[in-house]
């Protein structure tokens, strides 16, 4: 080919680029949002509908829903307690209270993306079991992103933040690090780690450690020593000793930590020392909370209870905040590992949260404390919450899944609407998709929302999901398939077409036009959720009623979290 015959292919090459690129350009400006107008999410448990409490009590759990892993401390008047978020973002929820009944969520510990790095993790990898303690003037706050940077530690002078960037504990190897600042001036990480030499004698086999940290450097300093090996009795294989704290009272140590594994057989046990290095003493009576004695047939069970953290009221009284469960049919439970709180009693100087075939009891009287001086969203019990989207920031109840790299929405572009630009991400991948979701709080519940879309290809969709990771959710989405516009319920479950999605309901909708808002609502009643859309406001059209929803309980889908019900789009959903 002649030079000039190159030169004007070379042109036309770029011609054509540059035309179907800048075509692409408008094209994704001007159609590739999705706007939701309001959500709507409204809880209803039969089991808080008998349970009422009366003025001098309170309800169980305080944090409902999933809230695992729960650590609290106390500074003066007031209470702060952090939980478990694994790869949903913004990390690690706090929450303040005056009374220990009424919690208000101040904002999330890890809230950057310098912070938290949760790049595709899966959505049970990444933040697992904070520990939050206090020292002189500062609040520490420590965990691990597994399968991420490990295990790091964070401080702030306030709780609101900011909170500091992460500094890497790179010596422990392990989960459930936990600050412990003694009376004397010394300050020690603890956790859950391999035993000696990383040889398990069993599976399950594991210990608890324990290293000095010098708080002027800021670093672990000095030997790492294991305090307890297995757990209470290495003779009888004790399973997944973990989630360690140190109290200091009555001329002792104390250790407490959860023993069992974080399902039916969870529990906590307690062991006390002379010295914080030990050696350690077994309470006989061990262990100080546990469901795994009673009746699997009981009414309204709450169950695997353990994973509990102590705190001494400025009265003397002594509260243990822990994990538990509210199942429904066999172990099914959607709302995942939700956060409890019982009183702790001392008898000759060992601490019992329950006796052995004690109930968790629902109504609890209340702490000695007063009343609190602010009260935020309810956390517990049934209630009704919405978004309207009216604020230019995103309400504290909204989760992302991973770290946002990317402003995919706004709040301000269209006030009033929270409005989404289509990613080519699927919720079933390990990237962020274009998701905000809030806790499944209930096993009796609604959500509805009302959206503003016209998908343009196959793969683009957007609707309303219920997720619980990525190979188990509920999806109820509006797509295009043959020119014509559907709503369809589409089910993922390890329980079927191994974790592969499968469309189960599907109904051609008459007209769809952009300016248009339909309305999308799915029902939840235990293992049972119902799907519905409406083209006029309560105007409803049942797609699917009661779908197997099982595929949302941990039993099912396995890992740590609870469901979330959430607002979803994709312009490469599959
Ligand atoms: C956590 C462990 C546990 O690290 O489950 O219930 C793990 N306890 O202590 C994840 O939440």
């Amino acid at each position: 080919m002649k030079k000039t015959n190159k030169h004007l292919v070379f042109c036309l090459f770029i011609i054509c680029v540059q035309f179907f690129t800048c075509n692409n350009k408008v094209y994704s400006q001007e159609k590739r949002y999705v706007f939701f107008d309001w959500f709507e999410y409204q809880g209803n448990d039969p089991v808080f509908n008998a349970f009422k409490p009366s003025p001098d009590q309170y309800l169980n759990p305080v944090l409902a829903g999933f809230y695992p892993d729960p650590s609290i401390c106390r500074v003066g008047n007031d209470y702060y307690l952090v939980n478990s978020s694994f790869s949903y973002y913004p990390g690690i929820p706090i929450f303040h209270s005056n009374d220990l009944v009424h919690w208000e969520q101040l904002g999330y510990v890890l809230n950057r993306p310098s912070q938290l790095n949760l790049d595709k993790l899966k959505i049970s990898e990444g933040i697992f079991a904070p520990t939050i303690r206090y020292n002189n003037g500062t609040f520490y706050v420590v965990c691990t992103v597994v399968n991420g940077i490990g295990n790091f530690y964070v401080t702030s002078k306030n709780p609101t933040g900011p909170w500091s960037d992460p500094v890497l504990l790179p010596e422990i190897d392990g989960i459930d690090p936990s600050f412990f600042f003694d009376s004397n001036g010394k300050a020690y990480v603890l956790n859950n780690g391999s035993p000696e030499g990383n040889i398990a004698l069993y599976p399950g086999h594991r210990a608890i450690w324990i290293q000095e940290f010098d708080i002027e450097t800021g670093k672990l300093a000095g030997p790492r020593k294991i305090i307890v090996n297995g757990g209470t009795d290495i003779s009888k294989k004790p399973i997944w000793i973990e989630g360690p704290h140190i109290i200091q009272t009555q001329g002792y140590y104390y250790l407490i930590a959860a023993e069992g594994g974080t399902e039916i057989n969870h529990s906590e046990v307690v062991f006390r020392s002379g010295s914080v290095w030990g050696p350690y003493e077994v309470f006989p009576g061990n262990p100080i909370l546990t469901q795994r004695d009673l009746n699997p047939e009981r009414i309204n069970p709450v169950t695997c209870t353990g994973h509990a953290d102590f705190v001494q009221t400025q009265n003397g009284e002594w509260w243990a905040v822990f994990l538990g469960c509210r199942p429904y049919g066999k172990n099914y439970f959607n709302t995942g590992r939700e956060t409890f709180m019982l009183p702790v009693s001392w008898n000759n100087g060992w601490s019992v949260i329950t006796n052995r075939a004690e109930k968790i009891s629902y109504l609890v009287q209340k702490p000695k404390l007063p009343a609190p001086q602010r009260s935020g969203l309810p956390t517990t019990g049934n209630f009704i919450w919405r978004d309207d989207f009216i604020d230019s920031t995103l309400n504290l109840n909204w989760n992302f899944i991973r770290t946002p790299r990317k402003k995919w929405y706004s709040l301000i572009s269209n006030p009033g609407f929270f409005r989404m630009e289509l990613q080519p991400v699927s919720i079933a991948s390990f990237e962020n998709p274009g998701f905000i979701g809030r806790r499944q709080q209930h096993s009796v519940f609604s959500a509805v929302t009302a959206v503003r879309f016209k998908t343009l290809n196959l793969n683009e969709t957007a609707g309303l999901i219920a997720f619980q990771n990525e190979t188990n959710y509920l999806y109820l989405g509006l797509k295009k398939e043959n020119d014509k516009y559907a709503v369809f319920v589409e089910r993922a479950g390890n329980d079927s077409n191994s974790g592969k999605s499968l469309i189960i309901a599907s109904d051609e909708l008459s007209t769809m036009e952009p300016s248009e808002m339909i309305y999308l609502k799915i029902e939840g009643s235990s293992g049972k959720y119902s799907f519905y859309y409406a083209l006029k406001k309560d105007k409803w059209s049942l797609i699917k009623q009661d779908v197997n929803a099982t595929n949302l309980s941990t039993e099912v889908a396995g890992g740590f979290v609870g469901a979330y019900i959430g607002l979803y789009a994709s312009s490469d959903h599959r």
